[in-house]
């Protein structure tokens, strides 16, 4: 596997000539230190109390998207993913203000791009952890695009931004990419790989050297995956969040928004292969799991 040896980039209010030209290129480029230590420890909290609330409210879907739950290494229930989760954080909500942040949707040019907050999944964290019950510690190979094919739009190219909130040094695992695959044709996007079932690394996959507060960004198109923490407990623990950066017509999600396909999918194939129902350690949500409007604070 090659370390992703790139230039050291530091993202300003604008994207520089430069940055752009290698994300052009690779599909791919980190930012260190977006987020400086204190406002790392104000979204860390953020984001604990955006899980409370959701599991104290029971809630289950968030504008038709499936939360996916886990249990912590000390047992208690987990999220494992949670979509739109600035629908239930002021500061949350702010970041997504950053300029910086809108400055990244210029390298989407020549589309004109917006941050998704209402669309897709809007913004989602992930929780990555090893422990018996985590029901999420890897993710096999795929692009983020076929998800368009699915809900019946073309596919128009995307930005996902990684906003990474623990240490991930190379050797934990994390973000594996395969560089410049972004430029493929519709046929390698969709059958280069088998979409989630295949984990195997790639001889030519790139992977990253992380610090929490570090920022990526790749192309919707790209081919990539997440490789298993080799550890166990504290240290295979892994917080990203993901903002989407779309083109093309306004497709806000609301309370009544349909499941995606796929995320059915995703469920059936749990089931099938014996998994326990993914609310099953959210010992809170025992009774009728509530669907709640989103925009409930
Ligand atoms: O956790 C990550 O870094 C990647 C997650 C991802 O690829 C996805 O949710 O589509
Ligand atoms: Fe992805």
């Amino acid at each position: 596997m090659k370390t992703n040896n790139q230039p050291v980039f530091h993202l300003g209010k604008t994207v520089t000539a430069p940055q752009l030209t290698y994300f052009q290129q690779h599909g791919i480029i980190q930012f260190k230190n977006f987020l400086d230590k204190e406002s790392l420890s104000l979204i860390l909290s953020e984001v604990a109390q955006v899980q409370d609330f959701l599991l104290r409210n029971q809630v289950e879907k968030v504008n038709g998207i499936p939360l996916k739950f886990g249990s912590d290494i000390n047992g208690t229930p987990l999220i494992q993913r949670i979509a739109f989760a600035s629908h239930y954080s002021n500061a949350l909500r702010e970041l997504l203000k950053d300029e910086r942040l809108l400055a990244l949707t210029n390298l989407l040019s020549p589309y004109d791009g917006r941050i998704g907050e209402n669309e897709k999944d809007g913004l989602v964290i992930n929780h990555y952890v090893n422990t018996d019950s985590s029901q999420f510690r890897q993710l096999g190979w795929h692009t983020d695009s076929p998800r368009d094919l699915f809900l019946g739009t073309r596919i128009l190219p995307m930005l996902n931004v990684g906003i990474h909130l623990d240490d991930c040094p190379l050797e934990n695992g994390g973000l594996r990419v395969l560089a410049g695959t972004h430029h493929q044709s519709l046929f390698r996007l969709l059958f280069r790989k088998k979409y989630f079932i295949d984990h195997t690394p790639d001889e030519r996959e790139t992977g990253f050297e992380i610090e929490a507060g570090d920022l990526t960004v790749h192309d919707g198109r790209l081919w990539h995956r997440v490789q298993q923490s080799p550890f166990t407990g504290e240290k295979s623990r892994r917080r990203v969040m993901y903002i989407p950066v779309v083109t093309g017509a306004y497709q806000p999600k609301h309370a009544q928004s349909p499941t995606p396909f796929y995320h059915k999918l995703a469920q059936l194939k749990q089931h099938l292969h014996g998994g326990k129902p993914q609310w099953a350690a959210a010992k809170a949500t025992e009774g009728k799991l509530a669907k709640v409007n989103s925009t409930a604070i």
